[in-house]
């Protein structure tokens, strides 16, 4: 750090403003009653255009991409310096928590902010990225706009529609974007050194160990597959029980052996089902007749999913065929997993361990924007301790101030210290 610079905002100033900024955000939600943020909403552009608006007062030059992600760009000591890209998502879950996502932002605005209010330039020019798209609860698949960065987004995603029939194409015209300049996104070709997104842990293992932060050793692959259960809906007095093509009782039974099979994996699978719905939404007296419900299995290995997945269909098909009821199959996305890059997860301990915290390393569950970004280059992330529990995609989500500053103040430790040449590009995915 160069001589005489003053060391900057107190990490609690910094971490209280970031909970803060999580609360106004907070409020910008589709639901006057719990905080839900989709995609291309009017509320995804307000967020935008505070988070545009707090980047530049970081000293940034902001813009709102043909995608709507928010982007931050703060030079670097020298024009032609390569880029680390930082930051998170602020789309939600329904009825999400204020922190997902929305910390890893605001935490990269008040590192850049601290780093202008001193003028200090680093080694990298440092792009701030506020993805509008990773939870895909509009469209049904995520990270649109991390896809879109790493060049990897497939048109044939804009034809998905919502639950309203609105394509990803006009939800994106409607919203101001450009369909067109998508490919011009890609970050591909951009001189990119590294990504690195900090995040809330959401779940207890640095609570429980008593840590502020913790450093990403690797992010769980997934994949998210919507059955179809069609059987033949009747009368709920007269139809005897040997006769029916409960679909609904089929769906439920498959439930049940997602539930076993992952749950009989001594902790390499995870698998959940999150939304199940009755066509036409049922009655109390008719047997229903079509299902639809959503699957999610993760696991740290890729293989391991794969073969999950594999035999939680062949169990399905059997409870078809023995129900007598059809099974529609169908696979929304999967995400690889993606190993963060040594030499980032050291740079990163060591920006941990000037925080005073011993650094410890912890896999993620859950699937975050770097792992699309790992197509450009080499990613690392820094977790956050959760309280409650680490309760997330939950309204009880919560973070300290102490902990928002700490992870702060790391963050601005490992971008003043980040040498580009010393972590050269690992290679490619
Ligand atoms: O589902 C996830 O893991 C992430 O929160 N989108
Ligand atoms: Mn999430
Ligand atoms: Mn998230």
């Amino acid at each position: 750090k160069p001589a005489g610079r003053s060391p900057g905002l107190h990490s609690m100033t910094l971490g209280a403003r970031i909970l803060e900024q999580c609360d106004e955000l907070g409020a910008i939600s589709e639901d006057p009653d719990v905080l839900t943020r989709r995609y291309l909403t009017a509320e995804h552009r307000r967020a935008a255009e505070k988070i545009a608006g707090w980047m530049r007062a970081a000293g940034m030059r902001t813009s709102i991409d043909a995608l709507g992600n928010v982007v931050g760009h703060y030079a670097g000591a020298r024009a032609d310096a390569p880029r680390i890209l930082t930051g998170s998502h602020f789309d939600s879950v329904v009825n999400a928590g204020r922190y997902d996502g929305v910390f890893g932002i605001l935490c990269a605005i008040a590192a850049v902010g601290d780093l202008h209010a001193r003028g200090v330039r680093a080694r990298c020019a440092i792009e701030v990225i506020a993805f509008g798209d990773e939870e895909g609860v509009r469209f049904g698949f995520s990270m649109a706009g991390s896809r879109a960065l790493a060049g990897r987004f497939d048109p044939a995603l804009l034809e998905r529609g919502d639950g309203d029939g609105v394509t990803l194409r006009a939800a994106i015209a409607a919203f101001g974007g450009d369909v067109d300049a998508i490919p011009s996104l890609s970050r591909a070709h951009a001189n990119v050194a590294a990504f690195v997104e900090v995040h809330i842990e959401q779940g207890p293992v640095l609570l429980e160990r008593g840590l502020a932060l913790g450093v990403v050793t690797s992010i769980a692959g997934s994949t998210r597959i919507a059955p179809r259960v069609v059987g033949l809906a009747g009368h709920a007095g007269t139809v005897p029980m040997g006769a029916r093509r409960d679909a609904l009782a089929a769906a439920a039974e498959m439930t049940l052996s997602v539930e076993s099979y992952t749950a009989a994996s001594a902790g390499t699978l995870v698998g959940t089902v999150g939304k199940l719905a009755i066509a036409g939404g049922g009655a109390i007296n008719v047997i229903p007749g079509d299902v639809a419900f959503t699957i999610d299995v993760r696991a740290g290995a890729d293989p391991a999913r794969h073969a999950a997945v594999a035999a939680i269909e062949r169990e399905c098909r059997t409870i078809a065929a023995r129900r007598r009821v059809g099974l529609e199959w169908t696979t929304l996305f999967e995400l690889a997993a993606a190993p963060c890059d040594p030499r980032l997860q050291a740079r990163l301990a060591d920006s941990v361990a000037a925080q005073g915290v011993a650094p410890f390393r912890l896999p993620s569950g859950a699937g975050h924007d770097a792992m699309e970004m790992a197509h450009v280059a080499p990613i690392g992330m820094l977790f956050v301790r959760c309280g409650a529990g680490g309760i997330s995609h939950h309204p009880d989500e919560t973070m300290t101030a102490a902990d928002a500053g700490i992870a702060t103040r790391a963050l601005i430790h490992f971008l003043e210290h980040f040498d580009a040449g010393a972590t050269a590009p690992a290679s490619r995915r």
